[in-house]
C-alpha cells in the first residue's frame, strides 16, 4: 500500500531472466502485487519470476500490447505502475513517481527519458527514432509529448475503462498515452526519470517498429 492505495506493477517478459530478477529484487515493498507476463521466454525467466514472488502470468499470443492488456485484466490494485523487464527504467524511482502522480492529480502519469539521458542508455539510431515519433504523435494529437515511446507508467486502474486500447505491439506505448490524452476525465502528464542500458538482448527492430509506430499513429488519429 502506498497512501492507502493498493499498487500493482506490471512487467511484460520475453526473455529476460536476469533483467527480471534484477527489476524484482528492487521492487519496494509497499508494492502489493506484481505482475509478470511472460509471452513464451524461452529462458527461465517465468521460473525466476516465480521464485522472487511473482505473479506469473502466461499469454501465447505474442506481443507487447498483448502481454499488457493481459496483465491489467488481471491487476487488482487501485494504481498501476509498468516497466520493462530488462532494468532499463528505474525501480527506484516508484516511491518519487507515486508522489508526483498524486500531487499531479492526473489519472495518468508516463515516465519520460529523453530529457535527461546519458549517452550509453540509448543507441544515436534509437535516440532519433523516439523522437521523431514523439514529434509525430505531438503534432497529430495537438498535445506537446517528449517521450512517447516510454514504458514506464502510472494510472489508475479505473482508466481503463474509459479507454480503447487496439494494438496488440509495441505501438501499444503510444496508443496508451494518446487515449489517456484524450480523454479530458483522465488526465495526461510527463515527468522526468534516468534511464539506464538495458541487461539482456533487445526485443525491439527499431526500422520494423518504428515505421509501424509511425503507421498506426496515423490510422489512430485518421480513424482508418
Ligand atoms: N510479454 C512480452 N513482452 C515483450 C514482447 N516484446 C517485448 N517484450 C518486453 O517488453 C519490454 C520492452 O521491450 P524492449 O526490447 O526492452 O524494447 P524497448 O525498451 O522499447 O527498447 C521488455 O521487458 C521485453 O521483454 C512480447 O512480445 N511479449
Ligand atoms: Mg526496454
Amino acid at each position: 500500500m502506498y497512501k492507502n492505495l493498493r499498487i500493482t506493477v506490471v512487467i511484460p517478459c520475453l526473455n529476460e531472466e536476469q533483467g527480471v530478477q534484477k527489476v524484482l529484487a528492487e521492487v519496494p515493498a509497499f508494492v502489493d502485487e506484481v505482475i509478470v507476463v511472460d509471452n513464451g521466454s524461452t529462458d527461465r525467466s517465468a521460473e525466476v519470476a516465480h521464485q522472487m514472488g511473482a505473479i506469473v502470468v502466461s499469454e501465447l499470443s505474442r506481443g507487447y500490447g498483448r502481454a499488457y492488456k493481459t496483465g491489467f485484466s488481471r491487476a487488482t490494485g487501485d494504481i498501476i505502475v509498468t516497466l520493462d523487464g530488462d532494468h532499463s527504467y528505474p525501480v527506484d524511482a516508484l516511491s518519487y513517481l507515486l508522489e508526483a502522480f498524486m500531487h499531479c492529480r492526473v489519472g495518468f502519469l508516463s515516465a519520460s527519458r529523453l530529457p535527461t539521458l546519458t549517452d550509453d542508455a540509448m543507441s544515436l539510431k534509437h535516440k532519433i527514432g523516439n523522437r521523431v515519433l514523439s514529434f509525430v504523435m505531438s503534432i497529430l494529437f495537438l498535445r506537446w509529448v517528449t517521450d512517447s515511446q516510454s514504458g514506464m507508467w502510472v494510472f489508475r486502474r479505473e482508466a481503463l475503462s474509459h479507454m480503447k486500447l487496439t494494438s496488440d505491439g509495441m505501438a501499444f506505448s503510444e496508443e496508451i498515452k494518446i487515449e489517456a490524452i484524450k480523454n479530458k476525465k483522465i488526465g495526461f502528464r510527463e515527468m522526468s526519470i534516468n534511464y539506464s542500458q538495458r541487461i539482456g538482448e533487445k526485443k525491439l527492430r527499431p526500422w520494423r517498429d518504428g515505421l509501424a509506430n509511425i503507421l498506426f499513429l496515423f490510422r489512430k488519429r485518421f480513424g482508418l
